[in-house]
């Protein structure tokens, strides 16, 4: 700070506190906050319970109540809940707010209510020393916060979005969190990993006991041990009070709940590994490929997206979100003649790696009918394909199949937005 700009501060300081006696004492039954306060010294702290006669609290705010965007459920005609979307075509920047970030519903007990102070975390199997860790203890070791998107395999399949409309309800399994903890490999040092270790089981203390296998080569590079997501704790839904982020990895690999790692040298085939969680190919005559894990570069035009109404021909800005499973997005380009031609969408930075990007491009919409598309590349040159693209990649006969069988395992493809002459938005795909 220069001196002059530590000057004026200090002369509005001097001033604030010429009207200290007029101020209410600071723990006066209502807070008095706002214009009046400024400069003011605090006399008290108190811990603000109540929220006030509109509905206000201080002590953990909530969004205006003018504010709808929500999370919304998908189920299956026998009643079983899928999970929770999240409203992707609602917001704004690459964090995905905690209170909106989608949930995996898999068991009946989801979210299990879990007790930190009675939540252990063991490493056991091919170690040198069995290590049992309470969730403070973890919270010991040095820390990291990493910016990463996760992603259920699920998403975006036909299968599961038969006639889906809108960004939310086919594209809003994924979201994007800044996660605090401990790398695990930090961890697996501590355990002292043996020679013959290749894999690890993971598993949550859910009542199901979901399990997954994670090849050990991944647990040594960016696997986190988190506790918390933007900022506070992560939240019982994505995993309170331990969850492990297996970064660009398919969603199933991130176990909530983390209360066992062992070490093994061949994976476990755990329900989700080798029934669950896999498609059948055609060009592998039926077959699944197996530990599959990596998504691809993806992106999706958030706005304007299916379900929305451009008001009026003119400027309009397109915006989405970009993402891979390899790494960094290099590249968004956009077209809005339906794949014909391509312009580069700017990114904004920071592009963080296996993380959601935001891009955006300026668009003068004519008036008639239009179809946006978006394409990602990553940083290893990973091209986002189209569904057609994606049906000639594994053998099936068009893009037809998809509606079909449903194709269920990271499916990346180009979502193209058809827009009709009345500014109405729709997935042009259906
Ligand atoms: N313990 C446990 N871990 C789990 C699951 C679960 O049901 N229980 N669901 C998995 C699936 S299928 C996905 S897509 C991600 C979703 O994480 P989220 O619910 O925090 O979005 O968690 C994975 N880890
Ligand atoms: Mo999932």
């Amino acid at each position: 700070m220069d001196s002059e700009k530590t000057n004026s501060r200090r002369q509005f300081l001097a001033k604030g506190a010429a009207f200290t006696g007029l101020a209410l004492p600071f723990g006066a039954a209502k807070a008095q906050f706002g214009a009046e306060m400024e400069g003011l010294h605090p006399r008290r702290y108190d811990v603000v319970n109540a929220t006030d006669e509109r509905g206000f609290s201080l002590a953990y705010g909530s969004r205006a109540k003018f504010e709808t965007p929500q999370r919304i459920a998908s189920t299956t005609a026998n009643g079983a809940v899928l999970g929770a979307y999240t409203p992707l075509q609602d917001l704004d920047g690459i964090i995905t707010p905690s209170s909106l970030h989608f949930i995996a519903l898999h068991y009946a007990d989801a979210p299990p209510i879990i007790d930190p102070r009675e939540h252990r975390l063991l490493i056991h199997g091919l170690v040198d020393r069995p290590l049992e860790f309470t969730v403070d203890e973890v919270k010991k070791f040095p820390s990291v916060n990493r910016v990463h998107f996760l992603e259920c395999a699920g998403n975006s399949a036909p299968l599961f979005h038969e006639d889906a409309r809108t960004a939310q309800t086919i594209h809003g399994w994924t979201s994007c969190s800044m996660w605090s903890g401990v790398l695990l490999s930090t961890l697996l040092q501590q355990a002292g990993v043996q020679k013959k270790a290749r894999w690890i089981l993971a598993e949550g203390a859910d009542g199901a006991k979901h399990t997954f296998s994670i090849p050990l080569e991944k647990a040594m590079d960016d696997c986190i041990v988190a506790y918390g997501q933007n900022g506070e704790a992560v939240r019982p839904e994505q995993g309170y009070p331990l969850r492990l982020i297996v970064p660009g990895f398919i969603g199933v690999a991130n176990v909530k709940y983390l209360r066992r790692l062992k070490l093994v040298d061949e994976p476990h085939m755990t329900r989700w590994e080798t029934t669950g969680y896999v498609t059948a190919r055609p060009n592998l005559r039926g077959k699944a490929l197996w530990f599959d894990h990596e998504w691809g570069p993806k992106s999706v035009i958030t706005r304007p997206s299916g379900g929305q109404r451009l008001e009026a021909p003119g400027y309009h800005q397109i915006t989405g979100l970009a993402w891979s499973g390899a790494g960094s997005v290099r590249r968004v380009e956009i077209s809005t003649n339906g794949g014909r031609t391509w312009k580069d969408a700017e990114v904004e930075g920071p592009a963080y790696r296996k993380a959601h990007t935001r891009f955006r491009m300026d668009w003068r919409w004519k008036g008639g009918g239009a179809e946006l598309q978006s394409r990602c590349t990553d940083d290893l040159g990973n091209v986002q394909p189209t569904q057609a693209e994606l049906a000639q990649l594994i053998g099936a006969p068009g893009p037809e199949w998809f509606k079909k069988t449903g194709i269920i395992i990271h499916d990346n493809h180009i979502q193209p937005w058809r827009v009709d002459r009345d500014g109405t938005v729709h997935n042009a795909l259906l």
